[in-house]
């Protein structure tokens, strides 16, 4: 064991998610050891505890494993479960955490960021509840790394990671394992597999997955391969690289090309497509040439989470990241029981899992849970849909269309501008600020304006308050227009705009999504001068 010494780098602030940074970023030297020091420094329970570490298979990810491995070792955690081939999703490791009873978890991803050697790298800490630490672990692991001076690690060999077996650095004992079948089995757990793999073998539904050339590949061939005899082409894009395939591993419209053209290939398409981002926590569902906004997934969960056997005793509240949509609103209303609305980050919804409060949780960037782990997870949700049309023998299309005529429809959008310049992008934040309280009562095109403001959360359970969350714009109409800087990027700023606008007469659920939100998109360009400000015509990503 040796003591390094080192000196501080600034800007090692977690964001939304973790340390995103580009990875000749964390290439600098110590650059990745100063972070894993300060998150050990302050995580002390895993001194003599067991630790779940694993990533999402891009570039670095092994070599950050072998750097953390031998760091925890000369930090005296007493055992480390790491998947095989460094492999584990962002959910299984929340699984296993809770499995096993870690004490904490490292996960290596950026997620939905592009990876290889020219792009993105990210770490983060998941505590022992399985959820990601809270900004109060995350701001103080902050903190130490603005005055680290050393840090320890073993001087041992790297370890083989490529099949399934034990060893040792120094005390510590090191289990490499199936990165799939813990995670596997609790999906059996919460699911009919055997009403699912009818769907499939009576040749009533075929599906295609993209795992995008992420993490999921494993877990999509064993589940829906193997356990539920899916299609023999049930999962495209299955093999993880350190690249993503030059692709870039979010579940959207825009990203997932090739998914959406096999689903808008006709009559002789998938009934059912469903595609995972990076690290396994987040999920696009599909129908044949349909699309299913994430908001109302989270909604038509809701509905009908007592039809499947993990959630058939009801669910008990829900809660909704405050950029989601009010679809789960309309449900929860309904049912008669609580829905909370947090700030945007899974984070935020950790203590309302643990309190008890909530059974299912989303976000409308293709987000969707339940208590059955503290993370997003993207393989459980599209499992979801799949036991939700083998019960309802209905089509994704026909589930989410009944949904929209008896609750209505929230027409919904979100529009990106990447990599705007930070200063610009904070001055029109500000300026959104400064208007929050004169723009009540002010009518646009007809919409007028009810209550303005800047989002705070008061968590109800630690009693936490978080600041400044975004500026919401609810109009009289139910309309609603939010405005937040993204937490996750890794170039200048991203702006965020959420356009919602809710409809209960049936005869108009047909509209393209962009024309059904046309004014509104306009007035939030009024309102906050957008294209003059960002100097750009249109936004870089709608979804
Ligand atoms: C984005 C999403 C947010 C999500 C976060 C992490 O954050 O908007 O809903 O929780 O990514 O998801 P931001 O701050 O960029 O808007 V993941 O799958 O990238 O860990
Ligand atoms: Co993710």
């Amino acid at each position: 064991m040796t003591s390094v010494a080192t000196t501080p780098y600034t800007g090692q602030k977690p964001g939304t998610s973790g340390l995103r940074k580009k990875v000749s970023v964390f290439q600098q030297t110590h650059y990745l050891e100063n972070f894993v020091q300060s998150i050990f420094n302050e995580a002390t329970e895993l001194k003599g505890g067991l630790m779940i570490l694993g990533g999402d298979g891009r570039y670095y990810n092994t070599h950050a494993i072998q750097t953390i491995l031998k760091m925890a070792a000369a930090f005296g955690v007493k055992k480390v479960m790491v998947g095989e081939n460094g492999l584990l999703s962002t959910p299984a490791v929340s699984c296993l955490i809770r499995k096993y009873k870690a004490a904490g978890g490292i996960i290596l991803s950026a997620s939905h960021n592009p990876g290889g050697v020219d792009g993105d790298f990210g770490i983060k800490f998941n505590t022992a509840n399985g959820g990601p630490a809270p900004t109060l672990f995350t701001d103080a692991v902050y903190e130490r790394s603005k005055s680290i001076n050393e840090y320890q690690i073993a001087e041992a060999d790297d370890i083989d990671l490529n099949h399934q077996h034990s060893c040792s650095i120094g005390n510590m004992h090191i289990e490499v394992i199936d990165s799939v079948a813990d995670y596997a089995d609790l999906m059996e757990h919460l699911f009919d597999f055997k009403t699912i793999k009818l769907l499939f073998t009576s040749g009533l539904l075929s599906m295609c997955f993209d795992a995008m050339h992420a993490v999921t590949g494993p877990y999509a061939r064993e589940i829906f391969g193997k356990r539920l005899s899916a299609n023999p082409d049930a999962v495209i894009n299955g093999v993880p690289l350190e690249d993503f395939g030059g692709g870039h591993p979010d579940p959207n419209l825009a990203h997932a090309e090739e998914l959406v053209a096999r689903l808008n290939a006709g009559p002789t398409a998938p009934g059912f497509g469903a595609a995972s981002d990076g690290d396994g926590d987040r999920n696009m569902i599909l129908g044949r040439d349909f699309f299913v906004n994430p908001s109302d997934s989270l909604a038509i969960m809701t509905a009908n989470a007592h039809l499947l056997p993990g959630y058939k005793l009801g669910i008990r509240g829900v809660a909704r990241s405050l950029p989601t949509s009010r679809a789960v609103d309309k449900v929860a209303e309904t049912m008669g029981i609580d829905c909370y609305e947090t700030p945007t980050g899974w984070k935020y919804f950790g203590n309302l899992l643990d309190d008890n409060r909530i059974t299912l949780c989303g976000e409308e960037s293709f987000g969707s849970g339940s208590d059955h782990i503290r993370e997003k997870d993207g393989i459980w949700a599209v499992l979801f849909w799949l036991n939700l049309i083998a019960v309802k023998q209905q089509s994704v299309e026909d589930i989410t269309r009944s949904h929209w005529q008896r609750y209505g429809r929230h027409y919904y959008t979100r529009h990106d501008y990447e990599a705007i310049n930070s200063e610009v992008a904070d001055e029109l934040m500000q300026n959104l600020r400064t208007q929050t309280t004169s723009l009540t009562g002010k009518e646009y095109a007809g919409y007028k304006v009810q209550l303005c403001d800047d989002f705070s959360y008061s968590d109800p359970v630690d009693h936490s308050i978080t600041k400044n969350q975004g500026i919401r714009i609810l109009f009289e109409d139910e309309s609603r227009i939010v405005f937040r800087l993204s937490g996750t990027g890794t170039e200048g700023a991203t702006l965020r705009i959420y356009i919602e606008k809710y409809v209960t007469d049936v005869t108009l659920h047909d509209m393209p999504t962009q024309t059904a939100l046309a004014e509104l998109i306009e007035i939030a360009n009024d309102i906050a001068d957008i294209k003059k400000r960002s100097g750009r015509e249109q936004p870089d990503v709608i979804t």
